[in-house]
């Protein structure tokens, strides 16, 4: 079935004045994308029915993704771009006098997830449904996603992101499918008359549970998954007794807002409340849907396969032990079996703070029965493994301890996999954070490399590149990533790196004016971009990038005639509202971009660009005009990063600590290709073991560092209030947790290297192509792949698919 640009014209049309009543020509940017959205919705939607017919009748075995958060994008162009209709669509506007780009900024973003992790579970629907593994999405409908960033003063500003306002016109509430969710009360076991124990619930407050579903798209290959996200609601039965509009706060809030904290744990009971909710909402509507395969129940497991997206959603072990133990009545050992088979555990962090350990006294008042299981799971736990490994081990794995239930130790001994998302990280949990684990479990590890969408993060945001590639290494690489190691064949052409430096250019002049437009800073296109952009947090340390752009500074005004390299840093960044500190970098990054940026000694030197409410949509635009990928987190403590790889992907070259997959990518890419400095994670541990580090000491003995430090405190910066002072304080004064003073000689040293390759353009842009060429093994079609061989054991089943081969290890 191909569409005509004329019959697109007309169905348009049509669709628009059904919505509308009145002629599209009248029509606002809102409503002609509404329209458009709603016109592509309905065409993928018999793909849609079919998919899940199709899983149905073939009773195939499916993964749901139970993910807190997920970080779509915009979907308009993707959608249409994976359904195969993008120029049809482009070219169809331009005949009404509109355009595509127009219409799609009037799509919200939604920001329903922090970062890395989110955005991950998004690039995994999209490859799910590309390869055609049968996958859902499972999470939460907030109804404010992640704030709105702005800067007032060079300070961080929280705005409400009210993202449902002029409605989503890619989900589909389905009334159909509402589960009841009970919290609080009393439970008590009572026998009933047939002999079987039941669970006895009073008092317990009710909340509906309403799915709204979103279609995954494939790549042009008629699969359409299901990211179903839940929405707290009254019960229709209950509405009676909600007497006053303050009466429905309590529902109504656990699905209002998106916890806005990265890598952060903060034991607030309402975000108990979401998990539970999302959790259990999810568990039942999979053991409904089961039903429809007519199985016994002992093959769950053969069908069903439970993600875990880091321990937020861990209570899917409580909760389905919960309905097979009591509205099932399988025997506990029965249930558990399935349980276990079922559920599979990724961990996406070693930060201490980020774990979640949940108060007793909280779980047992807000799910009184969730915690009698857990107490039980713990309880079978400890009597069957303090024989064989004795009392040490088992106290320090168990579940419950010192008042708290450890959720990453309820994901473990619930899960039949427990993976890290990169190599380094993975050994990190096996022989440090999950040590005692690992011993009693050793088979239950295994490594996933994190992955990426190539369909977003190079055909969408990257159209030059992407003309490029196809044009000499014809178009097979967008089925199959691997290709693009022939792109390395043109390593030493000529004009291929001419052609590849002008792509590169482009897409800078492109963000150039789109920086002059936004925060009216003048940036020259020939400079050097240099990009970090991810949340702000300590350990990836945009502090140290701050300390190397200051003494840059320092550099220009002791040395006005020095031949410099130039340079435009930029940065996006969230800080999580409560992180004082990541608040206090920003306010004097954004002080030093003001002082720089208006200083006419400085001039195309350098330019500071910090670009505000840094997400999805921002990402796609900066990412393809990046020459350098500032990876520079303490070796350790990035569990993998992500932009890392899509920085690489669209040619730049990564600046970086030897962590998370940043080593991968060193590994594909040579470490003569990218510029690795400072500690490597096994001097980092052994370091903090010595528990000799003293960053005074360096700061004394290091008078280049000094001098810049000092700038921090002696009102070089003009527009603090004492964040400089912070800033010193914390890297001097209290001993540097993250080692920023350590690396930072060696990073100066880094960025040398930097601008001294710049100088040799050809030699760049070789090594761009380079990166390029070599980015394929972090496809996430391939990361899905291993998580479908490996942990879900599902197919590829839709056989339109080219079959994807994963790369050797
Ligand atoms: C998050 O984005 C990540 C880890 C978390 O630990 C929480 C959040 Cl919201 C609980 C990030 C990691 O920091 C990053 O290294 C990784 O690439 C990403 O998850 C996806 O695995």
């Amino acid at each position: 079935m191909t569409l005509t640009v004329k019959a697109f014209i007309k169905e348009f049309k049509s669709q628009f004045q059904s919505m509308y009543a009145y002629s599209y020509k009248e029509g606002s940017t809102e409503q002609l994308y509404n329209a458009l959205g709603l016109y592509i919705k309905n065409y993928l939607s018999r793909n849609w029915k079919e998919t899940k017919e199709d899983y149905v009748e073939n009773s195939v075995k499916q993964v749901y993704y139970f993910s807190m958060e997920f970080l779509p994008g915009r979907q308009l162009e993707s959608n249409a771009y994976n359904l195969g209709l993008l120029d049809t669509i482009k070219e169809g506007l331009n005949e009404m006098g509109m355009s595509l780009e127009e219409l799609e900024e009037a799509e919200a973003d939604p920001a329903l997830g922090n970062g890395g992790l989110g955005r991950l579970a998004s690039c995994f629907m999209d490859s799910l449904a590309s390869l055609g593994v049968p996958g859902n999405g499972n999470g939460i409908r907030y109804q404010y996603g992640l704030f709105k960033q702005k800067f007032v003063d060079g300070y961080q500003v929280e705005l409400p992101e009210n993202w449902l306002r002029y409605r989503n016109v890619w989900e589909t509430r389905n009334d159909k499918s509402t589960c009841m969710v009970k919290f609080g009360g009393n439970v008590w076991l009572e026998k009933n008359h047939l002999g079987y124990m039941e669970a006895k619930y009073e008092n317990t407050l009710n909340v509906l549970a309403v799915p709204y579903d979103t279609p995954m798209v494939g790549y042009r290959n008629n699969v359409v998954n299901n990211l179903r996200l839940w929405s707290a609601e009254i019960p229709v039965e209950e509405e009676e007794n909600y007497h006053t509009l303050e009466a429905t706060e309590p529902i109504k809030e656990i699905t209002q807002v998106l916890y806005p904290d990265d890598s952060n744990y903060e034991g607030r009971l309402l975000r108990l409340k979401q998990e539970y909710f999302m959790v259990s909402a999810g568990v039942q509507s999979i053991l409904r849907h089961y039903k429809k395969y007519n199985l016994p129940r002992k093959n769950i497991p053969d069908k069903v396969a439970i993600h875990i997206n880091d321990t937020h959603p861990a209570l899917v072990i409580p909760e389905m032990m919960r309905i097979l133990l009591d509205e099932e009545h399988l025997s506990w050992e029965q249930a558990w079996e399935i349980t276990f088979k079922t559920c599979s555990y990724t961990n996406h962090t070693i930060l201490r703070e980020a774990l979640e350990k949940w108060p007793i006294d909280m779980m047992k008042d807000l799910l009184p029965r969730i915690y009698m299981i857990i107490e039980e799971i713990n309880q079978r736990f400890v009597d069957t493994t303090a024989p064989i490994y004795g009392d040490r081990i088992t106290w320090q794995t168990a579940i419950l301890q010192n008042g708290v239930v450890n959720m990453a130790h309820l994901a473990v001994i619930g899960s039949h996999s427990i993976n890290g998302v990169a190599k380094l990280h993975t050994e990190i949990l096996m022989e440090d954070v999950l040590k005692d684990f690992f011993e009693l479990y050793p088979e239950r590890f295994n490594n996933k490399t994190n992955g990426i969408t190539q369909r977003r993060w190079m055909h969408l945001a990257n159209p030059g590149l992407t003309r490029l590639l196809d044009e000499k290494i014809g178009e097979e690489w967008k089925k199959n990533p691997s290709e693009l190691k022939v792109f390395k064949g043109f390593e030493q052409d000529e004009k291929t790196i001419k052609e590849l430096a002008k792509v590169k250019f482009e897409n800078k002049q492109r963000l150039a004016d789109y920086i002059e437009e936004l925060q009216g800073i003048k940036v020259n296109p020939k400079a050097i971009f240099d990009v970090q952009i991810k949340r702000l947090h300590a350990y990836k340390r945009q502090h140290l990038n701050m300390l190397h752009i200051l003494y840059r500074y320092l550099d220009i005004k002791e040395n006005p005639s020095k031949d410099f390299v130039p340079r435009v840093f930029i940065f996006g960044a969230k800080a999580a509202p409560s992180y004082m500190y990541a608040k206090q970098i920003i306010k004097v990054i954004n002080s030093l971009a003001e002082l720089i940026n208006n200083d006419p000694d400085v001039g195309d030197k350098l330019k500071v660009v910090f670009f505000e409410n840094y997400g999805v949509s921002l990402a796609e635009k900066i990412i393809p005009a990046a020459d350098i990928s500032e990876q520079i987190s303490l070796a350790s403590m990035e569990a993998s990063g992500t932009s890392n790889m899509k920085l690489m992907a669209n040619g730049a070259l990564t600046l970086a600590t030897l962590d998370g997959a940043n080593i991968e990518i060193k590994d594909f890419v040579g470490e003569e290709n990218m510029f690795i400095f400072g500690l490597s994670s096994k001097e980092v541990y052994e370091l903090k073991a010595a528990g000799n580090y003293n960053s005074k000491g360096i700061y004394e003995s290091n008078e280049k560092l000094r001098h810049t430090l000092d700038a921090l405190t002696n009102d070089t910066i003009p527009g603090l209030n004492g964040e400089g002072y912070a800033v010193f304080d914390s890297l001097v004064n209290y001993n540097d947790e993250y080692f920023v003073l350590k690396d930072f000689e060696s990073y100066i040293k880094a960025q040398e290297k930097v601008d001294a390759l710049y100088r040799n353009t050809d030699e760049w842009t070789r090594k761009s192509l380079l990166n390029i060429a070599s980015s394929a093994p972090f496809s996430a079609d391939y990361t899905i792949k291993r998580y479908a061989d490996d942990i879900w054991k599902v197919k590829q089943h839709s056989e339109q698919k080219d079959s994807v081969q994963p790369l050797d290890e």
